[in-house]
């Protein structure tokens, strides 16, 4: 069997090889949105290059996709990540797990190793939840975490809804939701992820296994003023929502700083109607809250929404607050990180801010996560980057650990 090389181009040949899918031209970076083209590009490299190592590759009825490397079985090794991204995005989040997992398992069967249990390759839908609002929506679904009614009614910029658009990418939507098959199949799932801070940096190490993700969640905050005319309404006479938004969202910055370790961050605002000329009616400030504990975060929340009243009181807006999404703290498994972590040689374990399927799973499944450095420290931006070096280092990590287990 002829061996791949490992880099192109100073990268993991697998980014080199779709580092001109989904490029975004006017954020920079990258945006690769569920059931898009560039998504679907994602997919056909996928399968293409799955299917290139002898595996066998299905969509489960989630949208989620599987490359089995034997038949496929129960107590299967499951490792890889997500392929989709922020609006703007870096090459590494998501990518570089899917990547790595594809090369381990190339090197796996370059040595003639033989599994001892099924192993699969997997790529969840949407973990960003750009499109739909709901971050890791494809292992939420799977795992039952969000319920198939409420995932059928979400709705992209367009109007579109989750159930529709599943259906134009060949799936049923009836058969959305909790797969227990596909769940009793999954022995352990190892996901890769590029680092989103400034963990490894501080520790000087190249990977890290993961040891907790803080509890975090979406909210809509809805300001609700009175539409009007810009030139024919005095300054005094308005119900401006935009005005009563400002002031919100300072709100929600003075709320996570006066809480310990607690992050919230308004990273996308909605103004309706959306003229220049036109004092808007409403406007949504969609809310990413995090905190150490699921308590702190509710808390925060609460704070957060009593801050916000009061700024916008006597403007003669209102303020409601509306949860989009929940995601309880992640304590992974301690046994199982300390392990993994003494197969590559007592690496470091570090805990991470950012959400991740392998967090969503931990509920229903053994899960565990390798961290590779990120020398930049700068994630959900164009500047995240991760060294060739490191790369090759977590898939190296990877291959150890599945060896471990396998
Ligand atoms: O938003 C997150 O924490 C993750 O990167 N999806
Ligand atoms: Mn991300
Ligand atoms: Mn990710």
């Amino acid at each position: 069997m002829s061996v791949r090389p490992l880099l192109a181009h100073g990268r993991l040949a697998g980014l080199d090889e779709i580092a001109t899918i989904g490029v975004d031209a006017t954020r920079g970076g990258y945006s690769r949105h569920v059931w898009t083209p560039a998504e679907f590009e994602l997919r056909e490299w996928f399968v293409a290059r799955a299917t290139g190592l002898g595996l066998d590759v299905e969509t489960d009825r989630n949208g989620n996709l599987w490359a089995w490397w034997g038949a496929p079985g129960q107590d299967a090794v499951v490792t890889g990540s997500h392929l989709d991204s922020v609006p703007g995005g870096g090459a590494y989040d998501g990518p570089l797990g899917v990547v790595s997992a594809l090369d381990a398992v190339a090197r796996l069967q370059t040595t003639g190793f033989r599994p001892s249990r099924p192993v699969a390759v997997v790529v969840f839908a949407e973990e960003e939840g750009s499109r739909f609002g709901v971050a890791c929506l494809g292992s939420r679904l799977l795992s039952g975490a969000i319920d198939a009614d409420s995932a059928r009614a979400l709705t992209d910029v367009d109007g579109v809804s989750f159930a529709d658009a599943a259906a134009s990418a060949g799936l049923d939507p009836a058969h959305l939701g909790r797969d227990d098959d596909m769940l009793a199949r999954i022995g352990l799932f190892i996901e890769l992820h590029v680092e989103q801070g400034r963990g490894l940096i501080d520790l000087d190490a190249p990977v890290a296994v993961a040891s907790s993700i803080l509890a975090h969640g979406r909210w809509r905050l809805r300001v609700t003023g009175q539409g009007n005319h810009a030139g024919a309404t005095g300054m005094r006479e308005r119900r401006d929502p935009v005005v009563a938004a400002a002031r919100a969202v300072l709100a929600v910055e003075e709320a996570a700083l006066s809480t310990d370790d607690a992050r919230a961050t308004v990273g996308r605002l909605r103004i309706v109607p959306g003229g220049t000329n036109v004092i808007a009616s409403a406007v949504d400030a969609w809310i990413d809250a995090r905190a150490a504990t699921d308590e702190a975060t509710r808390a925060l929340v609460a704070d957060i929404e009593t801050r916000a009243q009061r700024a916008v009181a006597g403007s003669g807006c209102s303020v409601d607050l509306i949860e989009e999404s929940w995601s309880g703290v992640v304590r992974f498994d301690r046994d199982l990180a300390a392990r993994l972590s003494g197969t590559l040689g007592d690496v470091p374990l570090l805990a991470t801010g950012a959400g991740h399927d392998a967090g969503v799973l931990s509920g229903s499944v053994p899960t565990a996560m390798v961290f590779v450095r990120n020398p930049t420290g700068v994630s959900h931006s164009p500047e995240e980057f991760a060294e060739a070096a490191d790369c090759v280092a977590g898939v190296t990590a990877l291959e150890a650990l599945l060896r471990s287990v396998l």
